[in-house]
């Protein structure tokens, strides 16, 4: 009998040998998340902590406390992404969900004919056809990289006939004082004109109470005598579009992505035609 069972006795053996394996293999792929959102188990932990904390704490101030710049500016980004503001389809797709934002207000000032279509994130994803990013936003995908997404962005503008075009990927990679002035000249250059387009690429846990995640959201506008910075969050299960200083999201964007080991930034988009 015991000849019988040694089969069975080693083969449970090695399977417990396995499962430190397994589990290292775990922590590696969600330790490279590059661009997802919060994913469920890190919500859950993040509800486990703030479960009597509010929502926003206290760095982000919701749009609809503070609408007076939208009412007294012209605010030409907002209203520009706004009538485009969509939630992301899963955890990994954050670089989706911005960009078929930003191509539909990239196009907001043209007159469609009755066969165009908006954008939706799957005809985004379909006229690109990338099989890579089509892995890696899927539900257990690892999102993309920064730089990945100066390729896409591109892609995607001129899969919807939008040509003439400039992509400029930043990587902030100090608060020193030359990459604070880059970024506030940009954002003043940014927030006087609907042809041009920001996506800021940061930690979001820097800017909530929450553990580490990458993230993508088009910023709709910047109110420069507050140093305030309006943010379309596709994170729309937890949030709405927000405001957070410019300091704040600065210090959200000089982190490290696990996965390319780069530094975080924002993509700088000009539509010139
Ligand atoms: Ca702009």
């Amino acid at each position: 009998m015991q000849n019988a069972y040694q089969p069975i006795f080693s083969q449970a053996i090695e399977n417990m040998a396995l499962i430190p394996i397994v589990m290292i293999i775990l922590l590696l792929i969600l330790s490279t998340c590059s661009c997802a959102a919060i994913s469920s188990s890190e919500s859950t932990i993040q509800t486990e902590q703030n479960v009597d904390g509010p929502k926003y704490g206290s760095q982000a101030k919701r749009l609809f406390q503070s609408h007076n710049y939208i009412s007294t500016h012209k605010a030409l980004d907002y209203w520009a992404i706004s009538p485009y503001y969509i939630a992301q389809q899963n955890e990994r797709s954050c670089s989706v969900a911005s960009i078929t934002m930003i191509v539909n207000a990239a196009r907001v000032a043209k007159t469609l004919t009755s066969n165009e279509e908006l954008a939706t994130q799957q005809s985004i994803l379909n006229r690109v056809n990338s099989q890579e990013w089509n892995r890696q936003v899927s539900s257990n995908g690892i999102g993309v990289t920064l730089n990945q997404m100066k390729q896409l962005v591109e892609a995607s503008l001129k899969a919807f006939n939008i040509q003439y075009i400039s992509v400029e990927i930043i990587h902030t990679m100090d608060l020193s004082e030359e990459t604070k002035q880059k970024f506030h000249k940009i954002l003043i250059e940014n927030e006087n004109s609907s042809t041009n387009f920001l996506i800021a690429n940061f930690d979001g846990s820097i800017i909530f109470d929450d553990v580490q995640y990458g993230h993508f959201a088009p910023i709709a506008a910047y109110d420069a005598d507050h140093s305030q910075i309006l943010v379309m969050d596709p994170e729309r299960q937890n949030y709405e579009p927000y405001w957070i200083s410019e300091d704040m999201l600065l210090h959200a964007m000089v982190t490290q992505d696990p996965e390319s080991a780069q530094y975080r930034g924002y993509i700088w988009i000009k539509i010139f035609e």
